[in-house]
Formats: structure tokens, sequence, C-alpha cells
């Protein structure tokens, strides 16, 4: 299956409209169960550590054997609302080169840094035919946790010299990553930052059982590219966490993630002056909200 043109011009109207979605919208339209098609596969990493330069070769190595989609979130800024567009520039060169379907996406009100909605895009990926999507993220705070839920595999890209990867300890990231890169590995001081990483691991307790291995990767390389990419069918193979444990994780994060959104939204709407009350009644009257309309855009929920 490759898609074309008009069908391309489709998936990006659902996605688009999905994206924007309200916890109402997908209330009443998502399925029940969250899809589980295609191999999914995260990249993370902190900003500027290369994650789109090497989704990128990835996805154009990868679409060889399979059809093979790419969901790039950006940050969103806060200031203007609008994504940045590096990536959508960057990775639209990429799509117009090898046909290979990328969509990006703002971050929007999402407090883990994924992009609101996300289950369903990425179900909506598996319902148009999609063997496999990419899934970069955004490097900050808590994202790479969020994420874990949604994929098979997933990778923490880091660089040499950085202290990323002490940072990355320090968030308990090392412990569900499945492989570990050390990009721009062209850079002095990659070697040593794998060494250093491996040194660290042995230390460290694994939450989903086998160290991850750790990888250099370069864009200048194209034989560590392949490399990865081998590393990642392996972990694929090994069959991650079973699909019924990700159906249950994908479910529960989804959950979350719009009761989140809701508990968001009630408490932008309550009025000022609902404030002045002692905190445990502001705390009563914003969880009432829930179970009046669930939507502070419903006059019945004011
Ligand atoms: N030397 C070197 N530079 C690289 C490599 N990969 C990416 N870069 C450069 O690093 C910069 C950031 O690359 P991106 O791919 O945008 O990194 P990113 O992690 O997606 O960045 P954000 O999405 O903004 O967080 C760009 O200037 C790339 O050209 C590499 O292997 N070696
Ligand atoms: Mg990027």
């Amino acid at each position: 299956m490759t898609l074309d043109a008009a069908a391309r011009r489709r998936l990006g109207r659902a996605l688009t409209r999905l994206a924007n979605a309200s916890v109402d919208d997908v209330l009443a339209l998502a399925a029940d169960e969250p899809g589980t098609r295609a191999r999914r596969i995260g990249v993370t990493g902190p900003p500027g550590a290369g994650k789109s330069s090497l989704v990128g070769r990835l996805a154009t190595r990868r679409s060889q054997g399979a059809e093979v989609g790419v969901l790039a979130i950006d940050p969103t800024s806060p200031r203007t609302g609008g994504a940045i567009l590096g990536d959508r520039i960057r990775m639209d060169e990429l799509a117009g080169a090898h046909e290979i379907f990328v969509r990006s996406l703002a971050s929007r009100s999402a407090a883990d840094g994924l992009a609101d909605n996300l289950p369903e895009l990425l179900a909506a990926m598996d319902a148009a035919g999609f063997d496999e999507v990419l899934v970069e993220t955004v490097g900050v705070g808590q994202v790479e946790h969020a994420v874990r839920a949604l994929v098979d595999t997933l990778v923490l890209v880091t660089v040499p010299g950085s202290g990323d990867f002490v940072q990355a300890m320090k968030a308990g990231l090392v412990e569900v990553a499945d492989l570990i890169v050390v990009n721009k590995a062209d850079l002095p001081g990659a070697a040593q930052a794998a060494a250093e990483i491996r040194r660290a691991l042995a230390l460290v307790p694994q939450a989903r059982g086998a160290r991850p291995p750790v990888l250099l990767a370069s864009i200048q390389d194209p034989a560590s590219i392949a490399a990865l990419s081998l590393a990642i069918d392996e972990h694929q193979r090994a069959g991650p966490a079973g699909p019924t444990q990700r159906r249950t994780d994908c479910a529960r994060y989804r959950l979350k993630s719009l009761i989140e959104r809701r508990a968001g939204e009630i408490v932008r709407a309550l009025p000022d002056d609902a404030f002045d009350r002692p905190l445990a009644e502001q705390y009563a009257r914003a969880v009432a909200q829930f179970a009046v309309s669930g939507s502070p855009s419903n006059p019945r929920g004011a």
C-alpha cells in the first residue's frame, strides 16, 4: 500500500480534526478500543539531540519493506500558541523526497508534552493502513514517561558531553527506554559517553527486564542508522510488552489524559470569586463539575 495524493490529503484532514478535537468530541467519536495495528516506535530526547534527523533517516530506511508514517510533535510556544516550524520544514523535505507520510503536531494543551488526542491520532494511522509509525516527542519533562504507554519500542537519544544523560537518569528515564542512542557520534567524546552510559546502566535496576543496548549514531554514517534500525527490529521481535499489555497501557493513558484535560478546562472556567472560598470548598466545587455535565462549555455544568 502506498497512499496516493488524495488519500494523503484525506488522512491529513482527519488528523487535523482529531488533533483539534475537544474532550467531548473524543468521547462522542472515538472508538472504544485504542488502535493497536501498526508497530509504534517512539524517539525521545532533549531539544536539539538530533531526533528529527534520526527519525527522517530511520523512516527512509524502514520504508523499504513497510509502509512507514511519522508523527512529530513540536513544542507549542506558550506565547503565540503556534508550533515551532523547524521539524515541519525538515520533515516535509523528507516527505517530498521519499513519499513518506509525515505529520507535525503541536503539543497544545497536553501537559505531558505529547499532542492532544495522540491515541486517536495513532488509531487513525492504524486505520489508514500503516505498518509502522515513528513518533518524535518534544524533549521536555515527563513526556518520555507518557509516550512509553503508547509505543512498543522507545528510543532515547542523547548527545556526547551534554550532561543530558545524567538528567535522564535522574528523571528515571533510562528505566523505561528500550534503546539508548548516543547521537552525533561524529563529534568528539561519543565512544566515551557510550561507555559511561553502559557503566551507569549496570547500576540501575531495569523496570522492563533487559538493560537497553547503547548504540552510537550519526547522520553522517549510514551504517550507524542501519545498526539502529536492526536493533529496533530485534527489540520488536523480542515482543516488547505484548498486545494485551499495550492495549491496557494505551487505554489507561487515554483516559487519564482526557480527565486531566477536562480538569484543566473546569478550573479555567471557574469564576474568579470561586477562589475566595476555602480551598476544600473550591476543590469540591470543581470536582462536582465532572458529575454535573463533565463539560465547562455546557451551561448545565456552569
Ligand atoms: N554533527 C552532527 N549534527 C547533527 C546530527 N544529527 C543532527 N544534527 C544537527 O543537530 C541539529 C538539531 O537536529 P534535529 O534533528 O532538529 O534535532 P531534534 O532533536 O529533532 O531537535 P528538536 O526537535 O528541536 O528538539 C541540526 O542542526 C542537525 O543538523 C549528527 O549526527 N551529527
Ligand atoms: Mg525535532
